[in-house]
């Protein structure tokens, strides 16, 4: 059964609210469904509190991933979660979660056989599931069935101050820059400089990170929006670039660093021209860590990259431990989050102000 929106939400017996693609292009329907079981031991039910939207949830409702990432519909999207243990399966370890406990949800639901689950990069299992991006549900709902309890962070002591809604966008958004920073924080430092292109839900993290790991090296933030550079001064941006207005990019990057040029970029949009800018900026040695996928390909410039040694890489999501890291950063309140939470019976407006970039920071939804 759809719930017409704006109708009151809240949901009876086994009953739940959640929000589902039916038809890609389209709204999102509120849905009365059915609350879900645990039906293998390790199962644990999240009783949500906040799911981040991400601009995946966006291409996903777009239909825009239906050959590369091929879902059945209707589907919840939303793999940014936080909220209660409701309910654990029977081999979950007492001393891991019990019900009650804030937790945050890691999203890379990897087989945990494979190499790269071995060594702790669930996220790029060859068969990694992701809530809301697989056969599994996502967050835009009131609970979320988690296939193990070790997919979830006890966020616990201390840090029970940190809101939900503080929370979920640290398993995306606050995860997926944290990880690629670390990536080439060996070639930041003094007199190094970092650059961050797009200031939106992961670049607003993405300059915490440059300055809390780049060991004293400078941080350019660069959008085309000043708002969204005024915000990233405001959490530690040394320099900002309009690259909407600015005419001759690398001469100002020249000016804006004393002629020193550009040895990381953090491209968080990942569009054929953020990348041509990129290579135009970057230092011999340099390097371009690209977690945006709003283009399609990325071209670069085959004397250029020989020549100057450039490394081109990409960098999905975090790991279990990378989130664990991030998570204790917030607890020492070394995090600044920016929020504009949305009920669930709204997330059809968050996702037309997303659409449009007209979201500051992170959007959460709230069941
Ligand atoms: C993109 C593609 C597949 C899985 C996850 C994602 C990102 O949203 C993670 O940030
Ligand atoms: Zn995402
Ligand atoms: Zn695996």
């Amino acid at each position: 059964m759809t719930i017409q929106m704006g109708k009151n939400l809240e949901s009876s017996g086994n009953n739940i609210c959640a929000a589902r693609i039916h038809k890609y292009g389209s709204p999102l329907e509120l849905d009365d469904i059915q609350k879900p079981t645990i039906s293998s031991p390790e199962e644990v039910i999240v009783r949500v509190g906040a799911t981040g939207l991400c601009h995946s949830d966006l291409h996903l409702i777009n239909g825009d991933w239906q050959k590369s990432l091929p879902v059945s519909l209707p589907k919840t999207p939303g793999h940014e979660v936080a909220g209660w243990v409701e309910e654990i399966g029977a081999s979950v370890p007492k001393n891991s979660i019990k019900e009650g406990d804030l937790v945050a949800v890691f999203g890379g639901w990897g087989c945990g056989h494979c190499i790269y689950c071995k060594r702790g990069d669930e996220q790029i299992c060859q068969s990694a599931k992701w809530p809301g991006l697989s056969e599994y549900d996502g967050g835009f709902s009131e609970y979320l069935l988690v296939p193990s309890y070790k997919f979830l962070v006890r966020v616990d002591g201390r840090a029970i101050s940190l809101k939900p809604e503080e929370l979920a966008p640290l398993t995306d958004a606050g995860l997926t820059p944290y990880r690629a920073i670390k990536k080439v924080r060996h070639l930041l430092g003094p007199n190094k400089n970092v650059a961050i292109i797009g200031i939106g839900g992961l670049g607003f993290y993405g300059v915490q990170y440059a300055q809390i790991l780049g060991s004293g090296a400078n941080v350019l933030a660069m959008d085309r929006s000043d708002d969204k550079l005024e915000l990233a001064k405001g959490v530690g941006a040394d320099f900002t670039l309009n690259i909407a207005t600015s005419e001759d990019i690398r001469n100002k990057i020249d000016i804006i660093t004393k002629g020193q040029g550009i040895d990381v970029v953090l491209d968080t949009v990942g569009l054929e021209s953020t990348l041509e800018t990129s290579v135009n900026i970057l230092n011999r040695n340099g390097a371009i860590v690209v977690v945006g996928l709003f283009g399609r390909e990325i071209k670069a410039p085959l004397f250029q990259t020989v020549i100057k040694e450039f490394q081109i890489c990409g960098s999905l999501w975090g790991n279990y431990n990378e989130l664990s890291e991030v998570i204790e950063l917030a607890k020492k309140r070394k995090i600044k989050h920016q929020i504009k939470k949305f009920s669930l019976s709204k997330v059809n407006e968050a996702i037309d102000l997303l659409r449009t970039g007209n979201i500051s920071g992170r959007a959460v939804i709230t069941p």
